[in-house]
């Protein structure tokens, strides 16, 4: 049957410190909810420096990479995976640009934010970096499945 062969898409996506302090996780889900993506995974946890440092190793060279670091494990991170129809792409355009300031109105960190190093909410900017963001925060325990069982 076709639901088999049913496609998930997984992003990863993280309320910073600086979001769950203002009080932005609910509304953060509404708006994921309502495009119509599904919650597979969540927790709050307030992310070692190893976890901070393995999820943005990419930007290890750059001159902001410890104030990022600190800011990052400054405080409980919402931790989540959303599944659906190219989830990676539209999370990214619900969020918005890295630096809130060049953000449309609409975004959450155009609606919500100012400065780019308390840009509210982290989403995994493709299939790789998603794979691997959800690997390093989540045991694949920790995720549900929506499809319907084959042993059902
Ligand atoms: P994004 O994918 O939009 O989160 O952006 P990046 O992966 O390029 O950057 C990761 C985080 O580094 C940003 F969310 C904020 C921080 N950053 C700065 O603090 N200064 C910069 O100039 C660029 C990024």
């Amino acid at each position: 049957p076709s639901w088999v062969m049913h496609c998930t898409e997984r992003t990863f996506v993280a309320i910073k410190p600086d979001g769950v302090h203002r009080g932005l996780i609910g509304r953060t889900i509404a708006r994921l909810e309502d495009k119509g993506y599904s919650l597979v995974a969540l927790k709050l946890l307030k992310p070692s420096r190893t976890l901070a440092e393995s999820h943005y190793e990419s930007l290890r060279s750059k001159p902001f990479f410890g104030d990022l670091v600190s800011f990052i494990t400054s405080g409980p991170v919402c931790a989540m995976v959303w599944e659906g129809k190219d989830v990676i792409g539209q999370v990214r355009k619900l969020i918005g640009n890295t630096d809130p300031l060049t953000c449309a109105p609409g975004t959450i960190r155009g609606d919500f934010g100012i400065d780019i190093g308390r840009n509210i909410i982290h989403g995994s900017d493709s299939i790789s970096s998603a794979e691997r963001e959800i690997q390093l925060w989540f045991h694949s325990e920790e995720l549900v499945d929506w499809n319907p069982s084959l042993h059902e």
